[in-house]
């Protein structure tokens, strides 16, 4: 009998609810990848988070096959007994033989194997040729060669067909490597890969063109009070604030409620990941600030681990420089309210002249004395390997951003992912991520890229490009990325100086925004989380399964390619506040008539106090200039 769900979209506006009648009795799952409960990159990320939708349509026939690795056994799985006799028959076989096969069962269910990139691709090349009745489906998270190709000066892109593959794979000693990839892209009976700009890559680079695109998505957290992800952001931000007085001790000579948090965080790979336009941008953006004489302070910070050899005295100084000022802020405060205690207690008021003696401004002088020193405030929080030759730090020495006064633009490298037992900045990556106004993703080669993903579930804003799988997609299905806070930089059709200069603008507009602005603008966000959550795109995934099954096992399955046909040309519509010109126009987006303004763009406190949100972003919109640089 066919099982039937209704999977609900009902949370994204003009999207109808999707039923699907796939009869799944009978067949099993196996997912296969080397990222399983091992934490490497973002391949983890998609296993883990899709894991609860995958589990709510398969149940107990759903297997996710890793490598055993026995930290990722003590920390991340729970050892259970087989749940049937034929899989404690197969382990049992297995356990006796070796890994010989995954199917072995009286009743013969269906068997679909997805195995993800090429070293679980060699599993899914095994299975074909030794002719296994498994349905299989191979995803490529990135192609090999393009990974390989882009960390080089290569106009990637603009040569994309041009490429004698195995040659390239050749003078990179990847031949044997690539090889798998593309035997595992060959063999499957369904190819995926996670974005469509991959796809093209993989065409030329693999010789095969993808079956279905299967974007990745992430478990959406809901909170019950609408703006709870607002109040995390302001809770984190005080987080990173105390961090930022501990680092720029003796140099806090900026407004720290007039300062921005921007960040960039990932697998260290300098100009893949954009490091190196986003330094030349700040630079830009550093000078701007500076000539236009704009009050606000930036702190930029990269989370990107490299080789080091721990914290550096200066930085850890720093936090117990703030430390110290903070007891002794506490020691001062307590004698003082137990003087002011007893004077109200013999119905006196206190002599102000003589709440702080001599012994306490000793204290708090020798503490203002702890707080002086000859350098700069570091730009690097650790002591780094390979520290002369080191990309960013490289780059900060040329283009001189030494967290000197002067500089409205503050550097921190953090080359170490962030973790809540941290000396330093004790936070762990999803708060830091909430502190902070911006993450600015500025990568060349990017298949997807969870990083402005994350920003956008957390209603935090991003920028991004039209290079990777996520800028692409949110370009494809929101009608005006740039209102939700998502900012997707050309990449693709300018040059890399274009490039920077356009970044720099996006850098610059965002200081000028005004706090409420910022307010509205991270609500709009986070409504578009709903649009990467995997209870809309695991349909994708869905879909590949559906069609391997169908092309395994014909004469049982047929595939239908409505689920995926569905969302084709979906476009999440703009604002309703935000007028369609920056002028004069009044919205006109269904479902809000004209005169009612979006409640979700309202702020807690908004309930009460209404106001013309339309007018107030027209206006804002006007008042944001484009940079003026100088004659
Ligand atoms: C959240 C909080 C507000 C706070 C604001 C700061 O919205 O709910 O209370 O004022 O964050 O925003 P900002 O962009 O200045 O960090
Ligand atoms: C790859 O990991 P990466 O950071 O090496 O796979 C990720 C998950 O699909 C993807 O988000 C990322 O863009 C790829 O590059």
């Amino acid at each position: 009998m066919p099982l039937s769900r209704t999977l609900s979209m009902s949370s994204l506006p003009g999207l109808e609810d999707w039923e699907d009648e796939f009869d799944l009795e009978n067949t099993v799952l196996f997912e296969v990848a080397w990222e399983v409960a091992n934490k490497v990159g973002g391949i983890y990320t998609v296993l883990q988070t899709k894991a609860k939708v995958t589990g709510d349509e398969w149940g107990d026939n759903y297997y996710l096959v890793g490598p055993y690795t026995e930290q990722g056994v003590r920390t991340q799985v729970e050892l259970l007994e087989p749940p049937t006799p034929a899989l404690k028959r197969t382990l049992d076989s297995m356990n006796s033989k070796g890994c010989k096969f995954l199917a072995q069962s009286e009743e013969k269910p269906h068997v679909v194997a997805h195995f993800h990139e090429w070293l679980a691709g060699v599993g899914l090349c095994l299975c074909r040729a030794r002719r296994l009745p498994v349905a299989t489906i191979f995803t490529t998270h990135a192609t090999l060669l393009g990974r390989y190709l882009c960390a080089g000066a290569v106009d990637f892109y603009n040569n994309l067909e041009n490429f004698n593959v195995d040659k390239e794979a050749g003078e990179r000693q990847i031949y044997h490597r690539y090889c798998m990839e593309r035997a595992a892209a060959h063999c499957a009976h369904v190819f995926t890969t996670v974005s469509q700009i991959t796809a093209i890559e993989a065409q030329h680079l693999l010789k095969r063109k993808p079956d279905i695109v299967t974007p990745n998505g992430l478990n959406v957290k809901k909170f019950s009070a609408m703006h709870e992800f607002q109040n995390l952001h302001a809770q984190s931000k005080a987080r990173i604030q105390e961090f930022v007085r501990g680092h720029f001790y003796g140099h806090l000579d900026f407004n720290l409620d007039k300062t921005l948090y921007f960040f960039i965080a990932g697998r260290y790979e300098f100009s893949n990941k954009g490091a190196d336009i986003f330094l030349e941008a700040l630079a830009r953006l550093n000078y701007l600030l500076r000539v236009n004489g704009n009050e606000q302070t930036v702190v930029a910070f990269f989370i990107m681990p490299a080789r080091t050899n721990n914290f550096n005295v200066e930085t850890l100084k720093g936090q117990a420089v703030r430390k110290q000022l903070w007891d002794t802020a506490n020691t001062v405060k307590e004698k003082f309210g137990r003087k002011l205690y007893e004077s109200l207690l013999v119905g006196s008021l206190p002599d102000m002249n003589k709440m702080l003696d001599k012994e306490d401004f000793t204290m708090m002088k020798r503490a203002i004395f702890a707080t002086q020193r000859q350098s700069f405030p570091p730009v690097c929080t650790h002591n780094m390997l390979d520290d002369s030759s080191d990309p960013i730090l490289t780059t900060i020495r040329r283009i001189g951003l030494f967290n000197s006064s002067a500089d409205r633009v503050k550097v921190i490298f953090h080359p170490e992912f962030l973790s809540s037992t941290s000396p330093l900045l004790p936070v762990d990556y999803e708060e830091f991520v909430r502190g902070c106004h911006l993450g600015v993703f500025p990568s060349y080669y990017e298949p997807w890229g969870y990083t402005p993903a994350e920003c956008t579930v957390m209603g935090i804003p991003s920028i991004s490009t039209n290079l990777s799988g996520f800028g692409c997609f949110m370009e494809e299905h929101i009608a005006d990325p740039s209102a939700y806070g998502i900012y997707i930089l050309d990449r693709r059709f300018r040059s890399l100086d274009d490039s920077c200069s356009q970044l720099t603008t996006f850098l610059y507009s965002f200081c000028q925004q005004s706090r409420r602005q910022r307010i509205i603008q991270r609500n709009r966000t986070e409504r578009l989380s709903d649009l990467l959550d995997w209870k809309y795109l695991g349909r994708y995934y869905m879909s590949a399964r559906h069609k391997a099954l169908a092309k395994a096992f014909p004469e049982h399955f047929t595939y239908e390619p409505q689920e995926t046909d569905a969302a084709q040309g979906y476009r999440y519509p703009r604002p309703a506040s935000v007028p369609p010109s920056p002028s004069l126009s009044r919205h006109s987006s269904p479902p809000l008539s004209e005169d009612e303004e979006d409640p979700r763009d309202r702020t807690p406190n908004e309930d009460t106090e209404r106001y013309d949100e339309e007018e107030e972003a027209a206006k804002d919109r006007r008042n944001i200039r484009a940079p003026e640089w100088p004659r």
